[in-house]
């Protein structure tokens, strides 16, 4: 077709302009729904009375003290009001009413129940430092484990390490494997550890490098291999540290004498159909119906298990809803439930062994969570083979066509935009800001196209005027 045909008249105007309009009324819509949905108002304790579990009821009650830790979209340590913009730890009482809160740190990652303990947890926890606390030019972060006693507020350091810049240097994930000693998903220099932390000494170390060529996962070394996870297992009786390696879209087993198990690795780099960039593999023994491994599959928005028959992984659980985006974190239970931490969906939920939701409250961008009296992570849980469970995918007439189409765009981009987006911007507001931006951009060529087309029909007349 004759580009002055196409390009001209106003009628191209008119439709990007209607385009770009319904995009604006899809992200206003979800904004006003939001507003309106109390709900969403945050159980995000601002405000609220603590008071150890006698103040006002911010979530559902549900048995026992349950822990979240949240993240933050702040990318500076200043202070904003959305619940996204500060990180938290927060613990609820049995009656949903807040039992402990705390932000005082940047970011909040993995926390873990001390063993013998009613109510005492580690955590791992980010500050971003300025770079006069860095003896550097540039920024820094102070990546630690502190201990809690949410009951009394006593809060004691266990271990701490600076690492350069903030990007993708902050530790997720430590395990505490003994009296004194650490285990560390150390995802500023792709290795996991294990320090003592009585004499700081580091007493075994795998570095990613020792299996990984840099050329795979994720931009080296910026965020080459993002290990988020690690968890201490016994394989086969021999001692052994499960890693997520995120960036690879793998969980691999190390053994501490002898290294990588190369047949026991669940996924592959760009195997997306496995594992898409996945948060906190829990390790399932044989004893407890595996072995078996329960993983928050981040990116493709479900939680999945995988089951080990006959040398291979084969998938043997998967749950999802319409609403679960950038799932970081899943523990199975003693008694079956499964406790979801849903980051980009705002919320954390517990499903029981029919699949079902029976308790879901609405946080602002948690991390991972705990339910304290169960165990670490899925440490009193069963497999979801031995237990039955059935799977749960959202039915076709409960998908809108709008989420099917976000479906399509690349999982990291609708969950990146919802990363940096505020609280209320779902993978459908998601959708509509980056056809908005597609659709801008589309027409802002155009235009361009088009002057130059005219510039180009005007230069013969210069010419010949001259
Ligand atoms: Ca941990
Ligand atoms: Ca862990
Ligand atoms: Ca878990
Ligand atoms: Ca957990």
């Amino acid at each position: 077709m004759n580009p002055v045909t196409v390009l001209s008249g106003h009628r191209f105007r008119v439709a990007f302009a209607l385009a770009a309009l319904l995009c604006v009324a899809v992200i206003v819509g979800g904004y006003a729904t939001a507003e309106s949905d109390a709900s969403l108002a945050r159980s995000d304790s601002a405000g609220a009375d603590i008071s150890n579990g006698t103040g006002e009821q911010v979530v559902p009650p549900r048995d026992n003290v349950t822990v979240v830790s949240t993240d933050s979209t702040a990318f500076v340590t200043d202070d904003g009001d959305g619940p996204r913009k500060r990180a938290e730890l927060v613990a609820f009482a049995p009656n949903g009413s807040l039992y402990y809160r705390n932000e005082s740190h940047t970011r909040y990652w993995d926390v873990d129940p001390i063993e013998g303990t009613n109510a005492t947890v580690e955590y791992v926890y980010a500050d971003h430092l300025e770079p006069e606390d860095c003896n550097s030019e540039s920024v820094c972060t102070r990546n630690g484990i502190e201990r809690v006693n949410l009951t009394t507020g006593n809060v004691t350091h266990i271990y701490s390490r600076i690492t350069p810049g903030k990007h993708s240097t902050r530790w997720h994930d430590a395990d505490r494997i003994g009296e004194d000693r650490l285990l560390v998903a150390d995802i500023a220099q792709d290795r996991a550890f294990v320090v003592n932390t009585t004499s700081e000494q580091i007493t075994w170390s795998w570095d990613a490098q020792t299996d990984f060529n840099t050329s795979s996962g994720g931009p080296y070394p910026e965020d080459w291999t993002h290990i988020n996870d690690v968890e201490y297992v016994e394989l086969e009786g021999r001692e052994t540290v499960m890693v997520s390696v995120r960036n690879h879209d793998q969980v691999v087993f190390v053994d501490m004498e002898s290294g990588l198990r190369e047949n026991w690795t669940l996924g592959s780099d760009g195997d997306h159909e496995t594992l898409y960039e996945q948060h906190n593999p829990d390790f399932i023994p044989e004893a407890r119906g595996g072995p078996a491994v329960l993983v928050a599959d981040s990116e493709n928005g479900r939680v999945v298990e995988y089951q080990r028959a006959n040398g291979s992984w084969e998938q043997s659980w998967e749950w999802r809803d319409q609403r679960l985006t950038w799932v970081r974190d899943a523990d199975r239970l003693p008694n079956g439930h499964t406790l979801i931490t849903d980051s980009n969906g705002d919320r954390v939920l517990e499903i029981d062994e029919n699949s079902s939701v029976v308790w879901s409250s609405t946080i602002g961008f948690p991390y991972e969570s705990e339910r304290l009296g169960t165990g670490d992570e899925s440490a009193g849980g069963q497999s979801a083979a031995a237990l039955g469970l059935p799977d749960r995918t959202p039915s076709a007439e409960n998908r809108s066509a709008v989420s099917d189409a976000a479906t399509l765009l690349p999982k990291p981009v609708v969950n990146g935009v919802a990363y940096l987006l505020p609280g209320w911007v779902g993978p459908v507001e998601s959708l509509a800001a980056v056809g908005l931006l597609v659709v801008l951009a589309l027409w802002a060529v155009l235009e361009w196209r088009r002057r130059s087309f005219e510039v180009h029909l005007r230069w013969p007349v210069q010419i010949r005027n001259r």
